[in-house]
């Protein structure tokens, strides 16, 4: 059996998938992305799902971009075919129910970005690397950062970075809104447990109506995207989540999801 590529941890319904293949400082090749794919279409259907967190193994990456040495001789089909297969996997990481976490522990590039910006989370160490440098290979980014990109951080900062190709430090990426928060990588596993910890302790299925209130309402008009929250929000108040953590507010006491 081949080695593999994706290691599954699952604590209680809290998952971190480590992409392992740090001798490439964890580049997506097509591997990756069918084993990726592969644990999120297991992990979409679990009821008990509360959190995903993801990272890079070793010290030095995150994701330093999709394989350079696989693309290099692609044809324009086979490229295509690459991409789509890279976006359908990240399209999973990003509409997967729970909140997904990316712990990005050094160089984040070209597809390493774009995964990142697929999560609902970014926890950067203080000496991670951003960028999309795509440009420097004469190509563009391929795995949807042409798109997401300027979603999360404005067009005009998502020019910059894919006409230039510019790499930016952990502290730009948190000014600029790619990252919610930096900390010295020694901090980073303690913050994640943390984190994670907290979304746990949330009721489950109000986190995951936050998160589809949230990405569903994006792309919809105002009026559609507040009929879809006023929705949610009534539905809230046909499970026993509601009842409980009301009910502990006005006992005082902690409530038990
Ligand atoms: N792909 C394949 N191998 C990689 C990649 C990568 N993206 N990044 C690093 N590696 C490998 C290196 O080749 C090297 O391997 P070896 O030891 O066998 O020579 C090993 O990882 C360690 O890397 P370095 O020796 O280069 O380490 P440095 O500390 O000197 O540099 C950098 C670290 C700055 C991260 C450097 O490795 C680098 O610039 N990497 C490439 C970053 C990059 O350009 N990423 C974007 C790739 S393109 C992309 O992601 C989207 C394409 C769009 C998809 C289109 C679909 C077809």
């Amino acid at each position: 059996m081949s080695e593999k590529l994706i290691e599954m941890v699952d604590n209680a319904g809290v998952v971190r998938l480590t992409i392992t293949r740090p001798k490439a400082l964890n580049a997506l090749n097509s591997a990756v992305l069918t084993e990726l794919e592969a644990l999120l279409t297991e992990l979409e259907k679990r009821s008990d799902l509360r959190a995903l967190l993801i990272t890079g193994a070793g010290e030095k990456a995150f994701v330093a971009g999709a394989d350079i040495t696989e693309m290099r001789t692609k044809t324009p089909e086979e490229a295509r075919a690459f991409a789509s297969q890279a976006l359908r996997t990240i399209k999973r990481l990003e509409t997967l129910p729970v909140p997904v976490v990316a712990l990005v522990n050094g160089f984040c590039l070209g597809g390493g970005c774009e995964l990142a910006l697929a999560c609902d989370w970014a926890v950067a160490s203080d000496n991670a690397i951003f960028g999309q440098p795509e440009v420097l290979l004469g190509v563009i980014p391929g795995f949807g950062g042409t798109q997401r990109l300027p979603r999360r951080v404005g067009p005009a900062m998502a020019l910059d970075l894919v006409t230039t190709g510019r790499k930016i430090d952990a502290q730009e990426a948190l000014r600029i809104g790619l990252v919610n928060r930096v900390m010295p990588q020694a901090e980073l596993e303690a913050y994640a447990e943390e984190l994670t910890k907290q979304l746990a302790g949330n009721g489950p299925l109000a986190v995951r109506s936050a998160k589809q209130a949230v990405h569903d309402g994006m792309d919809q008009d105002l009026d559609s995207a507040l009929a879809l929250e006023t929705s949610l929000f009534a539905l809230g108040f046909a499970g026993s989540e509601q009842k409980e953590g009301m009910s502990a507010f006005v006992e005082k006491r902690k409530p038990n999801f």
